[in-house]
Parts: structure tokens; C-alpha cells; sequence
């Protein structure tokens, strides 16, 4: 049963050195180990768990920047690490058991002095239940390409998440299902790893501009009756999901259909005048530029000559590496707008977008485990 340790927005947060001291039930829970995110690779952490039989009830992290000089520079948000209980025999079912944090701590250091960081702390719970478990958006206790196929379906607006297949489906914690949790659910369903070996050094933040472009093609329509937009990658190296909206400024343009990279899985969800794309697969691709998708519109041809243009305008874009993990946090991620004309006269428009991180906000969010890991006597995630 692993419990995620998340970090609700902390995007930038530099910090020298952090505590998370967390509480637990003793008669349903024992700490056996902590497993890092792709947020939390190259930091030295240090934990009680090889002594826990000293300390029940209370499983202790500490990290620490490994060089004063260069302190930790959190590059995303969503889970950090998880703590991974054992399910102990005396664990009820159907029964919520706390797990809470007794010190939430991060420190940086001003003139050789540790500050304490101003942080919101949330709780959390484990539920000993028959609920889902992390990947399991259906809920059927295995993970399985079914599970892929409902993240996708929920990822690309088609259907809403439930709040248990929202707690399965969320894999990077970020509070939403994405591309990034469609790569993470397909790994965990055929059991590769959700997060990276811990080798790259954190907070180390590449400086290469608009390497990651997202480019929406521009075309003139001379009275035909379809139109067809590509969507292109100027370099897809270590790209495994991609997710986008594109929006269209005229009612004389209908959506007829959307073809994706055939490397890819792909599912899209159009409403009005705006269609969501979401593609995913386990590897990411090389380097080099590629196809994303090729949006294929119908005319209504005399009310385009009388509008003369529709701008094609990407929102919501964001392009996810090999574990899930949102590119623009160690790459700039530029869109490229597009535009359909009527006539070669059409005046050229188009800008990037850019994306914020905010507050932080921590919180241990509600570990679930299925009623048959339960039923193993020491059963674990
Ligand atoms: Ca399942
Ligand atoms: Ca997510």
C-alpha cells in the first residue's frame, strides 16, 4: 500500500533541506519502505524505517540539499515520494485510518542560517476498503490495458473521472488525469516502473529555447470542401504523451476527424469549435521532429469566403516524458498557433504560451488498497 506524499504546486520552491515526519495507525500499518518520484530523484533522504520497531507510529524523512551551494530547486509539482505500508492483519475492512503528518518541514538557508519555508499542510487517509488502487481505474483489482483505455477516455474530456477512479487514475498526484497518468497507468499495467532511476541530479533545469514547439500547420482553403491540418513537434525526443486543445474561430469549419502519429494511442473529444487530443505511449520517441496529429476539417464554403479566415488557436498543451512527467518543468514547452484562409490574402497572427505555478500546498492524499491485497496476510502494493 503506498501512500503518495504530494507536492500540490511547488514549481520552483528552492529549498536547502525538508522533514516530513508522518503519523500512523500501529494496528493496521507498518512503514517498509519509500519510493522516490521523478521529483525527488538525485536527493540524499534519510528515514527511520530500518528502526521503526523504536518509534512506532512515526515514519521520519529528512532531506537535505547534497551542496550547500547549490540548494534543492523543486522542478514540478504532484507526488514527491511515496510511503509504502505494509497492510497489517489487523487492519479493519471498509475503515478509514489517518495518516496524518506530525511535521511538515523545509528549510532554506540566508546567510548561513536555516529559515523555516511557510508551507499548507493537508491530511490524509487510508482507507482499508475494496476501493480502487493506484492504476486501477476500473476497478477489477488487476491493472490491465482497460485501465489505460479509461484514463485516455477520461484524459481527453470524453467522460468524467469518478472520485475512485480519479484516486487510481491521478498517478503524478497532480489532481487531474492527463497524458502523463495514460503513460503511467500503461506502465504500471504491464509492470515497468513509474519512476526513473534515481541517477539525474534534481532541479536541474535546461536552458535550450523552444526546443519542445508544438506547431499547428497554416493553410489557404481555394474552394475546397475539406481542409487538413497537421500538427507537428519540432524535436519529439523524449516525448511519450502529448495533450492539447485546439480551438477553431469559425463555425465554417466543422471537425470531421483526427488521425494521430500511429506510434501513439491517441483518443480526442470534440465539442463546438474545440477539440481535445490526447496521445500517449510507454517509450518516448527520438530526437528529431515529427507528426503529431492530422486534424481533418469539412468547408462550409460560402459562409468561409465570406469570413475569410479561422484562426487555430492551441490551449491547454502540455507534453509529458517517459514517466509522466510534464515536460515544462525542465524544458520551456511553446505553442505555435495556426490559421485556415479563405484566400492566399489572410494576414499571418500567432503566439506562445506560457505556463505558472503557484502556491504550494502539500498533502497526503488518501492510499487505497483492494479488498484482495487485504486479504494477503503482510500484502503490499
Ligand atoms: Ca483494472
Ligand atoms: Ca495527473
Amino acid at each position: 500500500m503506498a501512500v503518495p506524499i504530494e507536492l500540490g504546486s511547488a514549481g520552483g520552491l528552492v529549498l536547502h533541506s525538508m522533514d516530513i515526519w508522518i503519523t500512523y495507525d500501529v494496528l493496521a500499518l507498518r512503514p517498509v519502505r519509500h519510493e522516490r518520484s521523478i521529483l525527488a530523484t538525485g536527493l540524499q533522504i534519510v528515514h527511520n524505517i530500518d528502526i521503526i520497531d523504536a518509534s512506532p507510529g512515526a515514519l521520519k524523512l529528512s532531506i537535505l540539499s547534497p551542496n550547500l551551494e547549490l540548494p534543492i530547486e523543486l522542478i514540478g509539482r504532484g507526488r514527491f515520494l511515496d510511503a509504502v505500508f505494509e497492510v497489517l492483519p489487523g487492519a479493519v475492512g471498509n475503515t478509514e485510518y489517518p495518516v496524518d503528518f506530525e511535521r511538515f518541514k523545509a528549510f532554506i538557508l540566508i546567510d548561513d542560517a536555516p529559515v523555516a519555508i511557510e508551507m499548507e499542510v493537508a491530511p490524509g487517509a487510508y482507507y482499508a476498503s475494496d476501493a480502487y488502487r493506484r492504476g486501477d481505474l476500473d476497478g477489477d483489482a488487476d491493472l490491465t490495458s482497460a485501465d489505460a483505455l479509461s484514463a485516455l477516455v477520461i484524459a481527453s474530456g470524453r467522460s468524467q473521472a469518478t472520485e475512485e477512479q480519479l484516486t487510481a487514475g491521478d498517478v503524478d498526484g497532480d489532481g487531474r488525469i492527463t497524458a502523463g497518468d495514460v503513460i503511467g497507468v500503461q506502465r504500471l499495467s504491464v509492470g515497468l516502473p513509474i519512476d526513473p532511476p534515481d541517477a539525474r541530479p534534481a532541479g536541474t533545469r535546461h536552458a535550450e529555447p523552444s526546443r519542445y514547439q508544438v506547431t499547428v500547420q497554416r493553410s489557404t482553403c481555394r474552394g475546397e470542401d475539406q481542409v487538413e491540418i497537421a500538427i507537428e513537434l519540432a524535436d519529439a525526443g523524449g516525448v511519450a504523451g502529448v495533450q492539447l486543445e485546439l480551438g477553431w474561430t469559425s463555425e465554417a469549419l466543422s471537425l470531421v476527424g483526427v488521425v494521430g502519429n500511429t506510434s501513439f494511442t491517441v483518443q480526442s473529444n470534440a465539442v463546438g469549435t474545440a477539440v481535445q487530443v490526447v496521445l500517449s505511449r510507454t517509450e518516448p520517441l527520438p530526437t528529431g521532429p515529427a507528426l503529431v496529429a492530422v486534424l481533418t476539417f469539412a468547408v462550409d464554403e460560402a459562409d468561409f469566403a465570406a469570413q475569410g479566415r479561422a484562426d487555430l488557436v492551441l490551449g491547454k498543451l502540455a507534453l509529458y516524458g517517459e514517466y509522466g512527467n510534464d515536460l515544462s518543468w525542465t524544458e520551456p514547452v511553446t505553442a505555435v498557433d495556426g490559421w485556415v484562409v479563405a484566400s492566399a490574402d489572410g494576414v499571418p497572427v500567432g503566439e506562445g504560451l506560457a505556463a505558472a505555478l503557484l502556491v504550494l500546498v502539500v498533502a497526503v492524499v488518501a492510499g487505497r488498497v483492494s479488498r484482495r491485497s487485504l486479504g494477503l496476510s503482510g500484502g503490499v502494493r
